[in-house]
């Protein structure tokens, strides 16, 4: 059994998925703290765990033509700045399941705790590839990263960003060993793992073994045969992988975490709670919540980080406290964020729906009960 090495979890995290090891926190846990703790940060594997020597752990680093290739151990990294940021990963499938509820699609049943926020620091990518010679000047690049667990035949997890954002210092783009201020869970890519701050997390490739620059995308099943959106109309039988691009910074999201779907609720007041985040460093501006479907709206409180401008990696923790509209026996509570390029979240998901239920960001809707 390649899983019999796997590390020991948090048992309060839903499974969904024991080989490969995928779970995500429960909702109520998810929002407790702004900065997620790491035994119940999201775990989302495609193979199992590497058990990686942190003593003969080195990552490698192609340099360019007439450059010089870096062979780093952990000490060599440590001696690059270290740079601590605060930083949302959120995986493509979040809320799949509502997708599937609409109409099937092929992946893991995640609900809506497919993300988690750390706080991560490292070396800073850009200054490791200028290290090893490497410019911006290369058009068109892409930088590979290539994991070190690996499938029965060998063929290890890769993924890619371009170039311009990884040479970019403001994108503040990670090779990161510490996760909330201790070395890496093993989960989340110990020794070393990329931080892609607004990216999805297919990006954030852990167990780093390999950084190369190269003219096109990474030639890794998970950049080009999956990880991308299609329209309602693609099926399994049309769709035509080539055609789409890889998803790389993610659209605005937001769901409820509190009330649960189903509950029943005190009359009075009800106390909504949830979290908002938007891809490619777009802060969250507001977020609306509705009581009764979508006809009325409110303006929720945000908690959290302050957020800078085109650097907004976190999200932001909202609340409402509202009176119960008398008389009401239920509640159909809905949530939706805007960020600050005044993107929305669509309302429903039939226009969203795409084979792989990737991209799932519909406003999110939680049915309770009042107590009479
Ligand atoms: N890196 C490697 N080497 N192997 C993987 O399976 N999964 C990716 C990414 N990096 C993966 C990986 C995906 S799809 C996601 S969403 C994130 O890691 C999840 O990171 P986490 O498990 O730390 O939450
Ligand atoms: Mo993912």
């Amino acid at each position: 059994d390649p899983y019999a090495d796997d590390p020991i979890r948090h048992p309060a995290l839903k499974v969904n998925s024991q080989r490969p090891f995928n779970a995500e926190p429960p909702p109520e846990l998810l929002t407790e703290n702004y900065i997620t703790p790491n035994p119940i940060f999201f775990t989302r594997n495609h193979l199992p765990v590497p058990n990686l020597d942190p003593d003969t752990y080195r990552l490698h680093v192609v340099g360019p033509p007439g450059g010089q290739s870096l062979c780093l151990s952990l000490d060599d990294l440590y001696q690059f700045p270290k740079h601590e940021i605060t930083v949302t990963l959120q995986c493509a499938g979040n809320r799949r399941s509502e997708m599937t509820r609409f109409k099937e699609v092929r992946g893991l049943e995640w609900s809506a705790g497919a993300i988690s926020t750390a706080r991560w620091a490292g070396a800073r990518l850009c200054d490791v590839l200028a290290q090893a010679g490497h410019q911006l000047s290369e058009t068109e690049a892409h930088v590979c990263f290539e994991g070190l667990d690996s499938d029965p035949t060998g063929t290890a997890y890769g993924a890619s960003i371009p170039l311009a954002r990884a040479m970019d210092p403001e994108a503040e783009v990670l090779l990161a060993y510490e996760m909330n201020g201790q070395p890496l869970p093993r989960d989340h890519g110990f020794p070393v793992r990329v931080v892609v701050p607004g990216v999805v997390g297919a990006r954030h490739v852990k167990w780093l073994g390999k950084v190369s620059v190269e003219p096109e995308e990474s030639y890794s099943h998970w950049q080009r045969r999956d990880y991308k959106g299609f329209s309602p109309c693609v099926d399994w039988d049309t769709v035509d992988f080539d055609s789409a691009p890889s998803i790389q910074e993610l659209p605005v999201q937001s769901a409820i975490t509190q009330p649960k779907d189903g509950e029943t609720i005190e009359s009075g007041e009800v106390t909504v709670k949830g979290y908002a985040w938007s891809g490619g460093g777009r802060a969250v501006v507001r977020v609306d919540v509705s009581l009764d479907g979508g006809l009325t709206w409110q303006v929720a409180e945000l908690d959290g980080e302050e957020q800078h401008a085109r650097k907004a990696w976190a999200w932001r923790l909202w609340q409402l406290q509202a009176p119960v509209p008398a008389g009401k026996k239920e509640l159909n509570i809905v949530c939706k964020a805007v960020d600050d390029s005044y993107n929305v979240q669509p309302d429903t998901v039939a226009p969203i729906w795409n084979l792989r239920g990737v991209l799932s960001n519909a406003w999110h809707r939680v049915h309770v009960h009042v107590a009479p």
